[in-house]
């Protein structure tokens, strides 16, 4: 399906030693001005722009053809190092368009399979001695190259340890504004934009900072319900912006107030809490919204009983074409990331396991009171608490929701999920 990738995408590839930011672009096509195409092009010819070298491939079981030609001018013009590519080579198909290709002036081409991994390691060689690297040793790099986990994970550029950035994923259906509010956090057009639903594909990582905080941004294709998609490249899309949610720490669900809290928002809202992410609320488009106040209090009327299971989870109105309300959202996301990552020490809760069942006893069950003897955190992000109880197994449901209630409350965990079990036993560490 040709035309399948739209935004810049890039992943760092060790090469020889070297780490080497790789950006895949939209192919390139003629096309009239406002199109959906011209908005691509427009972002490949910033990557043309920004590079130190561009690999320039052509399909060399079709030959090629015009628009290969007329780019070849757009490249050209840029004045960047070019390697020329024939790729599809493997077998005999290719060998027409191979040499085809030398007319495109930029020397003699590499025949590789990306496919197949044939042609690679000259390309490596070609590679380094265009950027003036040295190779290590081909045999690990190759190693290294396409790995399937580079493929499953949104590209991550190792950090500094120091600045880990704190990985925020937009998410939201079709149209709600996910990559107007990409390009205004980042101060430009990084994400092609538009009124035409669907136009974000893959999942775009941005860097920015917000206050000494590094924030990396995941920009992702919009989520309709599951029983409308029929096209492949939705379908591969939308489980790119699925692995996106499970990627981040921060998920901050972009509502359209037009269509407000419809099933398909309440499901992305389910599985960014199922799957232990820390949730933020952002309600776009606000400049169009005419009844303000009456409007934020019913839409959080809306979220306290379709989102029970995030109590008070932060609900922030925003315009992200005007550029409002863009602050309030990311210290609501700073924030939410803080709890996500909070601990509470064992004494504090045992503390507050004290008083919590002296102000409403645990049931008694055939006759004998249940008892809950201690409480700890083993973990964060999220929150998870273990509390260690005789009969664990005749405790309520509902008791379990009054103790993790009762927990949110009084150690200010506010719209992040909870994680709350009970283990059989006493204190695991009183006898041992
Ligand atoms: N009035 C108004 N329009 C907005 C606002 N934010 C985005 N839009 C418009 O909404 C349309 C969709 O914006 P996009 O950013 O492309 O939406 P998206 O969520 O990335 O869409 P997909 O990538 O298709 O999922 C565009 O026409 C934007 O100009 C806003 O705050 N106010
Ligand atoms: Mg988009």
């Amino acid at each position: 399906m040709p035309g399948l990738t739209r935004d810049r995408r890039e992943g760092v590839a060790d090469i020889g030693g070297a780490k080497i930011s790789l950006v895949d672009t939209a192919g390139l096509e003629e096309a009239r001005a406002g199109t959906i195409a011209d908005r691509m092009r427009r972002q490949t010819e910033k990557a043309i722009a920004d590079c130190d070298l561009v690999l320039f491939v052509v399909d060399a079981r079709a030959g090629v053809t015009p628009t290969d030609t007329a780019f070849s001018r757009v490249v050209r013009e840029a004045g960047k190092p070019v390697i020329l590519i024939a790729n599809k080579a493997e077998g005999r198909k290719g060998n027409d368009g191979f040499f085809e290709a030398f007319s495109l002036g930029f020397g003699a081409p590499i025949a590789i399979s990306a496919e197949h991994g044939e042609g690679i390691g000259d390309l490596l060689v070609d590679l380094a001695a265009a950027l003036g690297l040295k190779l290590a040793s081909r045999e690990r790099s190759a190693g290294k190259r396409g790995s399937p986990k580079d493929a499953d994970e949104p590209a991550e550029v190792p950090a500094d340890a120091r600045a880990k950035p704190i990985r925020v994923a937009i998410v939201g259906r079709p149209n709600a504004g996910k990559s107007t509010l990409v390009n205004a956090l980042l101060g430009e057009e990084r994400m092609i934009t538009g009124p035409e639903p669907g136009l974000t594909r893959d999942s775009v990582a941005s860097d920015i900072e917000f206050k000494g905080h590094a924030i990396r941004l995941f920009d992702t294709a919009g989520l309709r319900r599951k029983a409308r998609i029929t096209e492949t490249a939705e379908k591969l899309s939308a489980s790119d912006a699925v692995r996106a949610i499970r990627f981040a720490e921060v998920v901050v669900l972009l509502i359209d107030p037009d269509s407000a809290f419809e099933k398909q928002d309440l499901t992305i809202g389910d599985m960014v809490t199922e799957e232990g992410r820390a949730l933020v609320i952002a309600i776009n488009k606000w400049d169009l919204v005419t009844d303000k106040q009456k409007r934020l209090r019913e839409l959080k009327q809306t979220v306290a009983q379709s989102l029970a299971q995030v109590p008070n989870v932060a609900v922030v109105t925003i315009s992200a074409r005007a550029e409002k309300g863009l602050d309030q959202l990311m210290s609501s996301v700073v924030k939410a990331y803080e709890i996500w990552n909070r601990r509470v020490p064992t004494p504090q809760l045992n503390r507050w396991l004290e008083g919590a069942v002296s102000r409403h006893a645990p049931p008694a069950a055939a006759g004998r009171r249940i008892k809950i003897r201690y409480v700890t955190q083993p973990s964060t992000r999220p929150p998870t608490f273990v509390a260690f109880c005789q009969r664990a197994e005749a405790l309520p449901k509902s008791y379990l929701k009054y103790l993790t209630n009762s927990l949110r409350d009084t150690f200010d965990l506010p719209g992040v999920p909870i994680r709350f079990s009970l283990r059989k036993g006493d204190n695991p560490y009183a006898k041992g």
